[in-house]
Parts: C-alpha cells; sequence; structure tokens
C-alpha cells in the first residue's frame, strides 16, 4: 500500500558497480559477506525522520522551499492526520531503500501539544501507529531522542536550565521519549545536548549548570535500568551551534563529564562525522578515541562543508574519509548496539521527491565501499601489522615493567645507566602508510 510520493518505485535494487542507473545500489548489497558478516549487519543503517520529513528547506536567509504533502498551513504537519500522513510516505521510503532501522524525535512524529500531557499522548499514539508498521514490514528502531532544543522554554538550556521548572519539564519529556523507545524496542536511547551551553559567561554558572547535567544524566541511567532497556544510553558530541559553546564539546570531553559523575561504564557516545569537523577532529580521531575509552556506541554519518564551518548535515561522498571511518569501526570490533544513521539532510533546491531516494542510495553506497575498503584493510593487514612492528618493543618483559605498578623513576635511572642506554630514531613510515590506504580506495 505505497502512498505513491515516489511515483512508480519499489525496492531499490543492487545492480553493481557497472550499473548507471541513479535509483540502483552499485556497492550496496546487503547479502554480500565482508569479514564473514553480512553488510546489512555490519553498517546497520538507518534513517533519521527529522531531516527527510520535517526540515522545510529554510536556512537563515529564506524559508521553506519544500512543499510536501503533509505540510499544514504553518508548514509543518500540525495535525495528527497529517502526521499519520508523513508517517506512511517515511516507511515508504524505509521500505524502498531497504534500511532495517529509523531514528526519530519525539517533535519529528507528532504536532506539540497544548499541554505536556497532550504531548505525551499524541507521541504514543504515533507510537502505536508506528508498531503496526513496525511488526508489518520488520522495520526496527535504532534510537529514539527527545527534542530538547527547538521549542522557546529550551533557550537556556533543558538540564542546565537556569529555571529548574524546565529541568522538570525536560526530565518529563525524556522519560516520555525512554518509554516510547523501550516499547519500540529500540537499541539505543540519545541524549544530544542541542542548547546544554552558554552563549555568555556573563550569564552562566558553568560549574552549577554541568552539576545539573550529570544529575539529569544519572536519572536517565537509573530510570533505563528500572525500565528494563537492555539498549545503550548515548551522548552525541558536538562543539558549538546552537549554543557558542557546547558542554558536549567531544568525546574526549564527555568522557571527563562522565568519569566525574560516575557514569563511564553506563554510557557511550554516538559520533557524527560533521560534528568531529567542528570540533577540530577527524572522524576517525573521534571514533579510535572513544574505542580506546570504552565509549564507542553509535555514528551519524553525514559532513560538514570544509568551508562554510557550520553544521551543514550532508550526504556522505567521499569514500577514503568513509573508508579510514570504518577501518575505526571495525578495529573497535564493529557495532554492537550502534549503527550507521543518517542525519542528513537534502540541499534546499534538491526539491523533487526522488532527491530523497537518491541521496540516501549514495550516502549507503558510500558507506559500502568505504566499509569493502577498510574489511581489506583489516585482512590484508595493511596497517595492523606495521602497527604492531611499530609498537612491537614494548611486547618484551623488560619493558612491560617499565610500566609495572612497582617501577619507579630511580629504578629506570639506574637501568638506564647499567644498560648506557642511546636510543636511536625510527621513522614513522607517514607517507608509506598513506600509500598503503591509497591502494584500497
Ligand atoms: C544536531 C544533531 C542532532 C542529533 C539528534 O546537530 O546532530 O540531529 O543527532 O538530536
Ligand atoms: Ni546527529
Ligand atoms: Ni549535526
Amino acid at each position: 500500500m505505497s502512498t505513491g510520493y515516489f511515483g512508480d518505485i519499489s525496492k531499490i535494487p543492487f545492480e553493481g558497480p557497472g550499473s548507471t542507473n541513479p535509483l540502483a545500489f552499485r556497492f550496496y548489497d546487503p547479502d554480500e559477506l565482508v569479514l564473514g558478516k553480512r553488510m546489512e549487519d555490519h553498517l546497520r543503517f538507518a534513517v533519521c525522520y527529522w531531516h527527510s520529513f520535517v526540515w522545510p528547506g529554510s536556512d537563515p536567509f529564506g524559508g521553506q522551499t519544500f512543499e510536501r504533502p503533509w505540510y499544514g498551513p504553518s508548514g509543518a504537519a500540525d495535525t495528527m492526520a497529517l502526521a499519520k500522513k508523513k508517517a506512511d510516505v517515511a516507511f515508504d521510503m524505509f521500505a524502498m531503500l531497504g534500511v532495517p532501522y529509523f531514528t526519530f524525535h519525539d517533535a519529528d512524529v507528532r504536532p506539540e501539544g497544548a499541554s505536556f500531557s497532550e504531548s505525551r499522548d499524541r507521541l504514543n499514539e504515533i507510537a502505536d501507529y508506528f508498531e503496526a508498521k513496525m511488526d508489518a514490514t520488520g522495520l526496527k528502531l535504532l534510537w529514539g531522542t527527545a527534542n530538547l532544543f527547538s521549542h522557546r522554554r529550551y533557550m537556556a538550556g533543558a538540564a542546565t536550565n537556569p529555571d529548574p521548572d524546565v529541568f522538570a519539564y525536560a526530565a518529563a519529556t525524556v522519560k516520555s521519549c525512554m518509554d516510547v523507545t523501550h516499547r519500540l524496542k529500540g537499541q539505543n536511547y540519545v541524549l544530544w545536548g542541542g542548547r546544554e551551553g552558554y552563549e555568555t559567561l556573563l550569564n552562566t554558572d558553568i560549574g552549577r549548570e554541568l552539576d545539573q547535567m550529570g544529575r539529569f544524566l544519572s536519572m536517565v541511567v537509573d530510570y533505563k535500568h528500572k525500565i528494563g532497556f537492555k539498549g545503550s544510553i548515548l551522548i552525541e558530541p558536538k562543539p558549538q551551534e546552537p549554543t557558542k559553546h557546547q558542554y558536549d564539546y567531544d568525546v574526549g570531553t564527555i568522557y571527563g563529564f562522565l568519569k566525574r559523575y560516575g557514569l563511564e561504564g553506563e554510557v557511550k557516545t554516538n559520533i557524527e562525522q560533521g560534528h568531529a569537523i567542528l570540533a577540530g577532529h577527524s572522524f576517525e580521531h573521534e571514533l579510535a578515541l572513544a574505542a580506546a575509552l570504552g565509549i564507542f556506541g553509535s555514528i551519524d554519518m553525514n559532513r560538514n562543508d570544509y568551508q562554510s564551518g557550520w553544521d551543514t548535515d550532508q550526504f556522505p561522498n567521499n569514500v577514503p574519509e568513509m573508508a579510514l571511518a570504518y577501518y575505526q569501526v571495525l578495529r573497535a570490533g564493529g557495532f554492537t548496539t550502534g549503527g550507521t544513521n543518517f542525519d542528513a539532510k537534502l540541499r534546499r533546491q534538491s526539491l523533487d521527491p526522488q532527491d530523497l531516494l537518491i541521496a540516501h542510495i549514495g550516502g549507503m553506497d558510500c558507506c559500502a565501499r568505504g566499509l569493502k575498503a577498510a574489511a581489506s584493510m583489516v585482512e590484508e593487514k595493511a596497517l595492523s601489522a606495521p602497527l604492531a612492528e611499530r609498537y612491537a618493543a614494548w611486547d618484551k618483559p623488560d619493558a612491560a615493567r617499565l610500566l609495572d605498578k612497582n617501577a619507579d623513576l630511580e629504578a629506570i635511572e639506574a637501568d638506564v645507566l647499567a644498560r648506557n642506554l642511546d636510543p636511536q630514531p625510527r621513522s614513522g613510515r607517514q607517507e608509506y602508510l598513506e600509500n598503503v590506504v591509497n591502494r584500497y580506495v
């Protein structure tokens, strides 16, 4: 029962690299085995609701460019009937793409009610609607989340708001979103601190706000256990935008925060490529660091324009970048509850329904190519063998003793003197390794 919104198109086929059909996959073949595992199970693609079905094509200089049949006079799906019409088209697209997962915020899927309880009831009603569609199609929920940043009540933050009533409203909202995520068997629950940050220190008490955020997150973790939610709680780092300074700046900052509030065994990260770049890192840096700290969870696979300097949320189209990213994902052992979420939006001139399909097809193909290149590098130990060799001296017992709890500076000094040490530098072989990577991409 397709809505017909995308015209006369059914499921997007896999046609192989030689195909020139824009509505076919050339690299993403869900059943192809990569390192002994189906590609679909490696990549675990999800489409986000908000950019594809809610965002109207606006930018700071102009309003809506898209005219979707589920928009009411206000430019949003502002009745429950329109929200359901939107859901019908969304589920059409998920099925055409053959993605296993989707993601949403409460505000994406239901119009805001006149009161907290009306908003919550509407969310529950849409969740019923989703549940039936999910049962019918087998589509699953990668994660749910609460939009604690668009409504004006959140302009000074949610958990970090100077007004305790806003903290309470946000906490109650997160509870309702966790309930729905749990009911729909979500694999994760995400918190992106949309306005948890500040515009000026002149009106901000950082220490107090961080304590509020720590308590808020602790309650989220407690509630997860209380309701028996087995998924992961994930924080999504971002350094700035919308606020001048966001508290969840990057992976390293989040780790420090989790440590301080004793939550490091409970919460992981959802890392977005564009946010990594905004923070002055590479995507692979954030992935590698999260894995090293034991907080790697999931990814938002959308890039930024390297010139714009803001969060442009574009579909991925750079295979070498994807290869390095999935290399880190594979090194981390692959996804467990996480996946590859396209938190990506069209450019505002891409008006046609087919543009939505084509953008996702291209993004999925780009990830598939990156994954395959990464898998070949893993299989042939292209980078892991030189890496092991670089650190090989640390495997010797003498070296291991240096890091022993009983080691101290005096004993080490005595040893340096006794062995008359004069360490000789060795090449880091960066250009060699860059050339190796180039063979795979
Ligand atoms: C915004 C974030 C947002 C989160 C979900 O920059 O990427 O879309 O992924 O709240
Ligand atoms: Ni995101
Ligand atoms: Ni973003």
